[in-house]
């Protein structure tokens, strides 16, 4: 008899709530849980494929070593011994910081990955830290750190409640929102519309959320930045600013006001291609709505000037007197944020306290850019990297110039992947140690819920049987084992106890927290019986903003509480909580931050650059995820594909028919091309996450369509100076028919 089980979509950052069908063991069907207290029903094409990826039959269901030369299945004892053998002979010889990890993008959707792998990089005291960060959000991280004193105080736009929606560099259609969740982003599009507000989206391309909007603007990739400067200008020229109640809070203003003073409509126009009249009429749009949020993601953060676009979103919202405040751009409440200890100045945030070793790149946020990991990797010296540990990433493919990262890898002395796939990254691993499919893992969304535009708590246990493997909390436990030296068959509790009890020490030991001054062992012997990541979880709800405290507050929440409402709990809409997210030295918001003020100069400069010339952007597709999701049949073929869309004035002047060259600065492509008038002329889009068609990797039905590998025409060499963060939209390319 088929049965039923509730689990949440770990595929995208919406966050649904699924209702698996179950049937002798495996998952055989998924659809939406119209029950669910945030997606309530909604689900995409990805959603419903989730019996097929969770039984797809190229996941590794064992781990592999390398043995002569050749990955082969092993047991697990076997391939924890040869990670722990490979590993140790690493540390010993080069010590952790030889040792360099990258952390790719699954790592947000998964319990493990959210409370194993900063435990690992603590033990390695490695600096050697790359991420799909620097690929991606990095730019949002530093704008945030340097303007509220904290790099994850992302504010988040008031979708259910706003008036005036301007989404610039997003494709929530598609992505289903980033950095913003929202399950059902399309329908809270509509319904905005509905309720008589206005949606305004700004990207080169007619994407299916511009198609929705009441007005689409194009500019020219990589100018967002610059745009919104323009809109600035015209908020003070036109005496349009009004803080609100922000003001008291607001430092820096004079000097955004003098800064913006360079970048007036007219001055701007023909680098940003946009016609100066339709930026004057989105300020006074802006400021003239009741409530109103700009939204900005990819196409404005992964870019030249992506710190900067990405403060310049927050700046309107504050200009415009929308931060904080219903309907505007507000801060969600995670249930494992810490409860608020009130409004207190902290340290605030800094950028570049150390550099990368071979080209001098300043960290972000204890990470260095992903685009110097090949480079760190070839060039021997003292701190070079001699070993990997990757855990779900593939930065052979989403990273620029994967050739040169493939090289790199298969010359490091060890490497060891935590993945479900042989793919184009893990094929290079000594040892690949295998999780289980979603249906035998866990999910809380430690990392989204802070995201939410609605705040919310929900936890789905594990549906299945783990049938005798470890979960991936073993399995990174068990790496975090080797490298604190108790070896590879300690118990692996010992990390979540250990954790356990220097959080509780230092919770009880701080007079703010909702805790101070209890005992340690009266607080660890209230924690359920289970396993570690759930007593971890219990722990982090308890002292959380809306947790019980271990009993203080009988009626907050615990791990008890959420699994005995399966389908989540409510905590309500957005609260303005300004005071309580802030840390600034100043205890103020800092809108003219020195760094962003010095990196002004650089865009100033950039206003005169030639605009001719064509520029590559990216793509995603309704039924693809980055780089790993191909290998699905319900997802595979049809509108899914790997091509280059260009104008079709473009194509006619340069002869292009069915497929095209493209060369960039990291090599060269012949692509398939699609004609459309869907995207700005001089501007071709491209999706990445393609080009499966290396030998040694085991993903089949990717592999028959492979695609070609977008960031092989990029060299990383251009990167957001702030962040670290690798251009990937605006990448200046040649292109030309095929002869
Ligand atoms: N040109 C261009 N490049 C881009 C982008 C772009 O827009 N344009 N986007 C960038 C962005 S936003 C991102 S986030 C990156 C993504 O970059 P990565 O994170 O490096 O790549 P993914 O393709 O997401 O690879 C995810 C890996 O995780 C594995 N995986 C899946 N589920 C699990 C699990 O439960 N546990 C473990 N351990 N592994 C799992 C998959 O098999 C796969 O190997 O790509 C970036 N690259
Ligand atoms: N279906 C699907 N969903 C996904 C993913 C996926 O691969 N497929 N990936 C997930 C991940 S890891 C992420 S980070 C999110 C990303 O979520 P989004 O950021 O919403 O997704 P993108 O499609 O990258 O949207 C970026 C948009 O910016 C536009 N753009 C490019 N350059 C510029 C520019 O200079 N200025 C402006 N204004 N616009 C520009 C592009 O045309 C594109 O429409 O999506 C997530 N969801
Ligand atoms: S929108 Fe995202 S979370 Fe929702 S079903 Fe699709 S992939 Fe899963
Ligand atoms: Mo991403």
């Amino acid at each position: 008899m088929p049965e039923t089980a509730l689990r949440i979509c770990p595929l995208c950052e919406a966050t649904c709530g699924l209702t698996l069908t179950i049937d002798d063991g495996r998952v055989v069907g998924a659809r939406g849980d119209r029950d669910d207290v945030f997606s309530a029903g909604f689900i995409c094409p990805k959603g419903a494929s989730f019996p097929e990826l969770d039984n797809d039959p190229d996941r590794l269901r064992a781990p592999l070593v390398r043995r002569d030369g050749v990955l082969t299945e092993a047991t697990w004892e076997e391939a924890f011994a040869a990670m722990a053998d490979g590993l140790g002979a690493v540390l010993r010889e080069h010590g952790g910081a030889s040792v360099g990890a990258y952390l790719g993008n699954p790592n947000a959707h998964t319990v493990a990955g959210a409370l194993y792998p900063p435990l690992i990089i603590r033990g390695l005291g490695t600096r050697q830290v790359f991420s799909a960060s620097t690929l991606d959000q990095m730019p949002k991280h530093v704008s945030l750190g340097l303007m509220f004193g904290s790099p994850v105080a992302f504010t988040v736009p008031d979708l259910d409640r706003t008036d005036y929606l301007v989404i610039i560099g997003a494709n929530p259609l598609v992505s289903n929102g980033s950095l913003a969740t929202a399950a059902d982003f399309p329908g809270k599009l509509r319904a905005l519309r509905k309720r008589g507000g206005r949606l305004v989206v700004i990207d080169p391309a007619r994407t299916r959320t511009a198609e929705l909007a009441d007005r689409h603007l194009a500019p020219r990739p990589g100018t967002d930045a610059a745009l919104l400067f323009a809109v600035a200008h015209v908020l003070f020229d036109e005496d349009l600013v009004a803080l609100g109640a922000l003001a008291e809070h607001v430092t820096g203003l004079d000097e955004v006001q003098a800064l913006a003073r360079d970048f007036a409509p007219d001055t701007v126009a023909g680098y940003c291609g946009v016609d100066a009249e339709e930026i004057r009429t989105l300020a006074r749009e802006l400021a003239a709505a009741p409530t109103a949020a700009v939204y900005g993601r990819m196409g404005t953060s992964t870019v030249e000037f992506g710190t900067l676009g990405s403060w310049l979103v927050d700046v309107v919202n504050v200009l415009t007197g929308n931060l904080d405040r219903p309907g505007g751009a507000m801060f969600p409440c995670s249930p494992v944020a810490p409860a608020p200890r009130g409004h207190r100045p902290g340290r605030g945030f800094v950028t570049g306290r150390w550099h990368s070793r071979v080209s001098g790149r300043p960290e972000a946020l204890s990470e260095l850019p992903v685009a110097v990991l090949a480079e760190e990797i070839e060039t021997p010296g003292e701190g070079q990297i001699r070993a990997m540990i990757t855990v779900a990433g593939n930065p052979v493919l989403s990273a620029p110039d994967g050739e040169r990262l493939d090289r790199a890898l298969e010359s490091v002395g060890f490497m060891v992947s935590v993945d479900p796939y042989l793919n184009e990254t893990t094929r290079h691993a000594d040892v690949i140690l295998p999780p289980p499919p979603p249906s035998r893992a866990p999910h809380f969304d430690f990392a989204l819920n802070g995201l939410a535009v609605r705040n919310n708590a929900r936890y789905s246990p594990p549906v299945l049987p783990l049938q005798g493997r470890p979960d991936e909390a073993e399995i990174l436990s068990r790496i975090a084992l080797v490298i604190y030296g108790l070896g590879h068959d300690a118990d692996p509790a010992l990390v979540d106890e250990q954790v356990i009890a220097t959080t509780l020490a230092k919770e009880t030991a701080d007079a703010g927290s909702p805790v101070a001054g209890r005992s340690v062992d009266e607080l660890t012997a209230m924690l359920p019986d289970g396993p570690g990541y759930e007593r971890r979880l219990d722990m982090m709800l308890r002292l959380g903003a809306y947790g019980d405290a271990f009993g203080a507050r009988p009626d907050g929440l615990t791990l008890q509480r959420l699994k005995d409402a399966p389908h989540g709990i409510d905590l309500g809409p957005l609260q303005p909580r300004l005071l309580d997210v802030l840390r600034t030295p100043s205890g103020r918001v800092e809108l003219a931050p020195p760094a962003l003020v010095d990196d002004t100069a650089r865009l100033r400069d950039a206003l005169g650059s030639p605009t001719e010339g064509f520029v590559l952007i990216g793509r995603r597709h309704l039924r693809s995820n980055n780089s790993w999701m191909h290998n699905l049949p319900a997802l595979a073929g049809g509108t899914n594909r790997c091509t280059l869309r260009m104008h079709p004035d473009d194509a006619a002047d340069l002869g292009v028919a069915d497929t095209a060259v493209v060369k960039g600065a990291g090599g060269e492509l012949v692509v398939p091309v699609e004609i459309t008038e869907d995207i700005r002329r001089g501007v071709l889009s491209l999706p990445h996450g393609w080009g499966h068609d290396r030998a040694g990797t085991g993903q089949q039905l990717a592999a028959g369509a492979p695609g070609v590998n977008a960031n092989q025409l990029n060299d990383g060499s251009v990167l957001d100076p702030l962040s670290g963060t690798a251009v990937l939209n605006g990448v200046p390319v040649t292109v030309g028919p095929t002869r």
